[in-house]
Formats: C-alpha cells, structure tokens, sequence
C-alpha cells in the first residue's frame, strides 16, 4: 500500500526542477517531531509558480546524510529527495563541487584540488539525480536543472528520455578556456552540459566561453551563441538572475525594520557614517580587501574611528572545507588587529559577526549603512548589491561593487572598482563616503529603475518561455 502511493507522488510531472537541495529544510519542533519547512531562499520563491500549482516535481537532496526520505507533497509540488551518504557527501559536495569547482570557477581565486575519487563519486551522485529525475518527468515534459554540482545530469537525462525538453542555468561564473581546460574531466563536463537544448549563464562572456569550448575542445560548429550537436542544436544565452525587488522593498519601508535601522545606528554609538558588508564567509568575496581599505583610512587619516565604522556580517558557510577554515583565521586576525590598533573605549572600528541574521535584520542594516560594500573577486552576479538597492526606497545610500561582480553589468550607476587595486577601493569608498545626497538620489534611482524591470520573477519567465521555444 504505501508503495504504491510513494510511486504516485512526483509520477507525470510536466515540469521538474533539479537542483542540488530541495526547497525546504528539516525542522525539529520541540516536542522533537521533525517537519519539513519551505526555505527562505530566492530560488524557491522564484520557480514556485511555474512548478507548484502544475503538478511540478523538485528533485533534490535533504540537506543531511543517510537514506533518503519518502516523496512527498508540499506548497503544490511534488518533493523528490535524493539519498547522500555521508562519503558522498564528502566528496561530491565538499571536495568536487566545493574544492575543485567552484574555486576553479571562480578565476583560481585559490587552487583547486582534484582528485579522481571526488570526480567518480560526482559522476555517480549526478546519475542518481538524473535517475530520479526521468523518473518523475511526464511525456515531453520541461525539466531544469541548476548549477555547478549537477553538469553531468542534462546528458545522462537525454540518454534515457529523449522527449525531454532540458534546460540548465549555472549560478556561479563560467571560466575561459585558459582555465576550463585545467580540470582533467573537462571534455566530460562540456557534453554534460551539451545535453542540455538551453544552457543559461549569468553573463554573456560566460556563454560565449561555454560556446568557444565546444568549438575548441570538441570540434563542434557554432553559429554564435547556437552548438550544432547531436543532430541537436544547444542554445547559451546569458540570464542574468535578480531578487524579488518588490517584496524586499516592501520589508525594508516596513515600519518596524525602519525603526530597527535607528536602533541599529544608536547601538554603534551613532557614527557619522556606517559602512556595511555582508557575504556567506567566502575566499571568492573579497572580505580581506575592504578590511585591507578600511585599514589604510584609518591610518592615512582619511577616516577615523568609531565616528565611521565597518559592519561586516559573514555568514558561516562551507565550515569542512579546508580553505574556508583558513580564511576564517586570516580575516578574524584581520578584525582584531584593526581594533586593537584603531578601536577606542567608545567602541571598536569594525564590528563583525560570525552568525546568520534574521532577514529584517538584514534590511534594517541595508537600510542603516550609509555605503555598501561589495567586493569579490569574482561573483556570478551577487544578490547583496541588488538587496542593497531594493531597500534604499529613501534614495539614500552609496553601493561600492566590484567589477568582477555579474552585478555590474547591470548596476552602473554603482561605484566600481576593481578589487584587486587597494588604492582604487580607498578612492571609490571614500568618493561613496562623500557623495551629496542629490548625487546619491539619482544614481540610486537609476538602479532601482533596472531593478525593478529586470526582477527575478522576469529572470525565471524569460528562461522558461526561451526553454519552451526550443522544444
Ligand atoms: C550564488 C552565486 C549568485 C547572506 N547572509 C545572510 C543572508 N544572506 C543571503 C543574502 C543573499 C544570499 O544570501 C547570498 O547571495 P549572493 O548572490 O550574494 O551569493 P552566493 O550565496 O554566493 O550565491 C552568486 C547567486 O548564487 C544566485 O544565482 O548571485 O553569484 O555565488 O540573498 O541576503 N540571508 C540571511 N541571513 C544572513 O546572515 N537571512
């Protein structure tokens, strides 16, 4: 009896998202019975009409290790986890997705590590998410699937269920040929991706390196952004992905975030200027340069403490992987060398937190922080800088991005720097620190103007309608 009722659930979706976690987290009540509450993220909130509501199905991971839950329904849509066991956890998510790809994703920001043992465990997690995948999707049905962690999936879906229409989008940046062709399964992440009819990007450079390595690697022909393929032809199109612009808004005017950012400001001993930071803690963010800049103010004289300071919120994230705990050390050094050297009894210079914030009490900071600093070294858009703009309804505030951010492209009215020119940040932050508010209103406005038009509900209905025309 219940398996027959486990095969039902998900059976003959007509639109399936795969994605390395599933939309919702595991949740202890206190009574210490577990249930499954929808996560917070963008994502979900994003892809929830065009899956829920159509009898979709999301197949995804749980978030812990060991055998995976029964299917199940929830907002609409069909949840379908997929089983990780604590090694393949190990080394599919934290070593292969986490040590050699995203870092050799992100320009080799640091050195990627591959070993075969990761890659052979990421073939085979990838097949159990196609596996699961063919088998909910209903007769020529819309299957899309995200990111770095699941490249080799759009193939092995197509081996088995060539009706499928297959789209993907990659989060995170796409890398030249010149670093691309390091990674020793290069030609096999490259017809992964082949399998797909659309392979979404965040920048346009990233789709024409995608295009260039079909060219050059598998000697395919290429007619712009279009690969003829397997009798196919495979579409790379760049989608810049957004934020729900209105709803943060809407948060960041509430009167309760707007008293908070008061608060918020009375509690740092009312500085003249605040400057802000957030970011998952990440060697691809930058966080050492704006602590390298803000250091080099406060002792050239050009800023002084605690009348301005720094809030630098980092998320703890990837904790296991080994350079995570190693820029964790670098940049807690960092903060307390500043103030042990630029702190006063009237409170330190910068103000750090190594913990997860409330959503309001993100938007109460947004709205708090006079300049916002967003400096990665690479990114593939950044969803802070665009949060940044959400909540400034008051066309107040200053957002420093760098360049490297996908962000840029589409906040130019930002001041941008290039992160890895300290002097340059110095000018850029200072420039931000000082601009009038007649300045800040229209440039602000500006951005918000792009935002708003270009929202993350236009973001999910323009790749869905470009992945509908290829089928
Ligand atoms: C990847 C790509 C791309 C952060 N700290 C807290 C918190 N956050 C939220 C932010 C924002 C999100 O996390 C971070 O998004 P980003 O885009 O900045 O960065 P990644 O996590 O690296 O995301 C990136 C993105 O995918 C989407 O395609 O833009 O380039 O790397 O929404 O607000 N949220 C809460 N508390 C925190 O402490 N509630």
């Amino acid at each position: 009896m219940a398996d027959n009722t486990e095969e039902k659930v998900g059976a003959d979706s007509p639109v399936v998202v795969v994605a390395n976690r599933l939309p919702v987290d595991q949740v202890t009540d206190p009574d210490g019975s577990v249930r499954w509450q929808r996560s917070p993220g963008g994502l979900v909130t994003a892809l929830e009409p065009f899956v829920a509501g159509r009898g979709g199905a999301w197949v995804g991971w749980s978030g812990s290790a060991g055998e995976a839950p029964e299917p199940f329904e929830q907002g609409g849509m069909s949840l379908i986890p997929v089983g990780l066991s604590e090694e393949e956890v190990d080394h599919y998510y934290e070593g292969m997705s986490n040590a050699s790809l995203w870092p050799l994703y992100h320009d080799v920001v640091e050195k990627p590590e591959y070993h075969r043992h990761w890659w052979d465990t990421y073939v085979q997690v990838n097949k159990r998410f196609a596996e699961r995948a063919a088998a909910v999707a209903a007769e020529n049905a819309i299957v899309w699937v995200h990111d770095y962690q699941l490249q080799l999936v759009p193939a092995m879906l197509r081996q088995v269920r060539p009706d499928l229409t297959i789209g993907f989008f990659l989060h995170i940046p796409f890398p030249p040929y010149e670093l691309f062709t390091q990674l020793p399964w290069r030609s096999a992440v490259i017809e992964g991706l082949l399998g797909a009819d659309l392979v979404g990007f965040q920048r346009p450079s990233a789709a024409a390196n995608f295009v260039q390595l079909a060219r050059r690697l598998h000697d395919l022909g290429c007619r712009r952004n279009q690969i003829d393929y397997d009798g196919r032809v495979v579409t790379a199109k760049a989608f810049p992905i957004s934020i729900d612009a209105a709803a943060f808004d809407e948060l960041a005017r509430s009167p309760e975030v707007i008293a908070r950012a008061e608060e918020i400001r009375t509690e740092l001993g009312n500085p003249t200027k605040i400057v802000l930071g957030v970011d998952r803690l990440d060697y691809t963010k930058g966080i050492s340069v704006r602590l390298n800049a803000f250091e080099e103010l406060l002792q050239d004289g050009a800023l002084e403490a605690p009348g301005t300071v720094l809030v630098q919120v980092a998320t703890p994230s990837r904790e296991r992987v080994e350079h995570y705990v190693h820029m964790r050390e670098t940049i807690e050094q960092q903060v307390g060398h500043i103030n042990g050297v630029y702190g006063s009894i009237a409170g330190p210079a910068v103000h750090y937190f190594n913990q997860s914030m409330p959503r309001e009490e993100l938007a109460a900071l947004y709205r708090a922080a006079d300049v916002m600093l967003v400096t990665p070294y690479r990114d593939g858009m950044n969803l802070v800088a665009k949060e940044y703009v959400a909540a400034r309804g008051d066309l107040r505030g200053a957002l420093v991005l760098s360049e490297f951010a996908g962000a840029a492209a589409e906040l130019k009215q930002a001041f941008l720097v290039n992160p890895h020119d300290i002097a340059g940040v110095k000018n850029q932050l200072v420039r931000a620190l000082r601009i009038e508010p007649a300045e800040a209103a229209k440039r602000m406005r500006a951005m918000r103007r792009h935002l708003f038009r270009n929202d993350l509900e236009h973001w999910a209905g323009s790749f869905f309608e470009a992945l509908r025309g290829q089928a």
